[in-house]
This record gives structure tokens, C-alpha cells and sequence, in this order.
């Protein structure tokens, strides 16, 4: 009896003082065992393109989802990409190409959706790709939202900018250390008031071109910043598929939703992934933004760039 209760006594100091010494180490990463051990650039992460601009009416021509983010991300959504423009309100609000168009919210609410996956998902790396076409100040506009979300605290500082490829952390230590957010900004993030978690995109991924209106979605590396060499980057497919619903001129693209089941099923992504795989120094893409990605096989056909049966 006595030396039961020592037993359970040093055991309990052990909880006690010894258990916040040695970090909880994640066994399952972004829903397989198997990538914990992967770096976070050997990853291919599934994109919702203009994830704010979601509506269910097939006359918004300028939604480009179909299903909300809580939802995209319940379905296996790892990279959430939205657009920044300034209100009328003078907030940041995510609009498609301008509020007057396709108005998705504040900032401030989109990323406390964010928030509430986060906390209800503790084994997951998330990737927020913004673009700022406006400019907004990282330290004084876009670091305040992220403070008041609670989303700065969970967010990847590196070492030094840019990283290359071999220098990111697996996912198990990005899970482990808590710091299992990425955010990248496509513009503003490299000025002279840097935000260490506001990391500037080109310097460290590159992208196809976007607007694609050829289902063959050729490879090309179109937007890319130095001083890294592509193949130290990692990349991005847009894999979306566009018509043109007013061929004159420039014509008027938007995204084609009766095409996305087969433009998001597992052949037409591979084809697409296998076609930029010599541009990407032979890795796979680490991001795949779909439109409508509640529609074709998506997750399937990332199971199958990692070399895992589907789940
Ligand atoms: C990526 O992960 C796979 C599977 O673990 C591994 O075989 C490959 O060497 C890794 N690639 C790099 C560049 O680390
Ligand atoms: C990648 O970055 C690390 C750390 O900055 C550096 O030690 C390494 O030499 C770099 N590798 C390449 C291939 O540039
Ligand atoms: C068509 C398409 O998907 N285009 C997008 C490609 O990705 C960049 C984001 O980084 C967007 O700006 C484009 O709209």
C-alpha cells in the first residue's frame, strides 16, 4: 500500500514537473501518421481559391465557391486563399475583385472562423495565402486582425526569409511547437516595417499562371520573386478552369462550375501536378488551388502525390 502511493506519487510528480519539460509529440499530421515526419515543403496541401467568395446561387457569376469555409475546411482544405480590399466601413474586408462585386466579410470574422477550426483541430497545418492588391500596412492594417483572432500566437516565425526548400520544419514539429500556421502575403509583406509571421509569397513559392481557359492547364512558372532559385521555392498550381462568357476583346472570364467536377477529379490534377513536376525541381506541387472544391476528387488525388492509399 505504502509503496503504491509512492509509486503513484513519483509518478505524479513526473505528470507534474517532468511532462511540461518533454513536448507532446503529434502522431497524426494533417490527418495521416505518415506526414509528421515530412517537411512542410514536401507537403501538397488542397487550396479553396477565393474561399470567402462561396455561395450556393448559381447566378453569382462572381462567387467562386460553392460551399463555406468552415465547411471547406471540414473537408480537408488546407490552404485557404482570399483576396483584400478596403470597405466602405474603411476595414478589410475579403472582396472578389472589388466589394461592389462580391463582398465575403471582414478580415476580422473570416479569421475567427479560421480560429474556431484551429482550436477544434490542434493536429492541423494551415496555410492562409492573402493578396493585398491595395497595399494595406502589414503592421499597422493586417497584423492587428490577426492579433484580435488569436491567430498571431499560431503562426510560423522562420528562422530568417526566405526559406528554402530543406530548411522548413516537418509538420510534427510545427504541431509539437504549436506554430502550425503559415501566412503569406503576395504583396507588401517584404517593406520596411516587416510582420515575422507576414511572410512575402514569391520569395518562397512560385505560381502557374492564373485565368486559365485551356483544360491541358500547360506548366509555366509565371509569378516568382529572387533571390532564391525556383527550384529552392515551393509552388503552386491554379488549377481552376475559366470561360470566357463574353469572347470580345479582353472578354469576361469567370470560373466554370459545370467543369469542376472533372477539373478537380484525381486525372485532370495529376496531369496537371506531373506537368510542372520537371519546372519544380521533380517534387509535386505543395499547393493545389481549386475552385468549387467541394466538387470532383481532390483529396484523393493529394493522398495520391503522397504516396498514401486514399483515406
Ligand atoms: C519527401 O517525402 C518523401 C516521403 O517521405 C521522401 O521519400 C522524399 O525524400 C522527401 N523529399 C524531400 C525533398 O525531402
Ligand atoms: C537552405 O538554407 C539553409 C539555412 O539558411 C542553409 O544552411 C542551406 O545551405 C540552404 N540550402 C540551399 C540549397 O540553399
Ligand atoms: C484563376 C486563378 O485561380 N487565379 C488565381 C491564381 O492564384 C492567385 C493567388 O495567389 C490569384 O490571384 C489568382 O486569382
Amino acid at each position: 500500500m505504502f509503496s503504491r502511493s509512492l509509486w503513484a506519487l513519483s509518478a505524479f510528480s513526473a505528470l507534474a514537473f517532468g511532462a511540461p519539460l518533454t513536448r507532446r509529440q503529434a502522431t497524426v499530421c494533417n490527418g495521416h501518421a505518415e506526414l509528421c515526419d515530412r517537411l512542410y515543403s514536401n507537403v501538397t496541401y488542397i487550396g479553396a481559391h477565393d474561399s470567402f467568395a462561396f455561395s450556393s446561387d448559381p447566378l453569382a457569376l462572381a462567387r467562386d465557391q460553392t460551399v463555406d469555409v468552415p465547411t471547406q475546411l471540414s473537408l480537408g482544405v488546407r490552404l485557404l486563399q482570399g483576396q483584400a480590399h478596403t470597405g466602405s466601413d474603411g476595414v478589410l474586408h475579403f472582396c472578389h475583385t472589388s466589394c461592389a462585386l462580391f463582398d465575403g466579410g471582414t478580415v476580422a470574422d473570416y479569421l475567427g472562423n479560421v480560429k474556431t477550426f484551429l482550436d477544434a483541430n490542434p493536429n492541423e497545418v494551415l496555410t492562409l495565402l492573402f493578396t493585398n492588391p491595395e497595399g494595406a500596412d502589414v503592421s499597422t492594417v493586417w497584423k492587428p486582425i490577426f492579433d484580435a483572432a488569436g491567430i498571431s500566437d499560431l503562426a510560423y516565425v522562420p528562422p530568417s526569409i526566405p526559406v528554402n526548400q530543406s530548411s522548413w520544419p516537418t509538420l510534427g514539429d510545427m504541431i509539437s511547437s504549436g506554430k502550425r500556421v503559415v501566412v503569406f502575403l503576395d504583396a507588401g509583406a517584404d517593406g520596411a516595417n516587416p510582420v515575422p509571421f507576414i511572410l512575402p509569397e514569391f520569395q518562397m513559392i512560385w505560381e502557374t499562371p492564373f485565368s486559365v481557359t485551356d483544360a491541358s492547364f500547360p506548366c509555366s512558372i509565371d509569378r516568382i520573386n529572387g533571390p532564391l532559385p525556383s527550384e529552392e521555392h515551393m509552388y503552386m498550381i491554379n488549377h481552376s478552369l475559366n470561360i470566357n462568357i463574353i469572347p470580345i476583346g479582353d472578354g469576361v472570364i469567370v470560373s466554370d462550375p459545370a467543369d469542376a467536377p472533372t477539373t478537380n477529379g484525381v486525372d485532370s490534377i495529376l496531369a496537371n501536378a506531373n506537368g510542372c513536376v520537371p519546372l519544380g525541381a521533380n517534387r509535386n506541387p505543395n499547393f493545389v488551388l481549386l475552385d468549387f472544391v467541394d466538387q470532383g476528387d481532390a483529396f484523393t488525388a493529394a493522398d495520391q502525390l503522397h504516396g498514401l492509399a486514399s483515406s
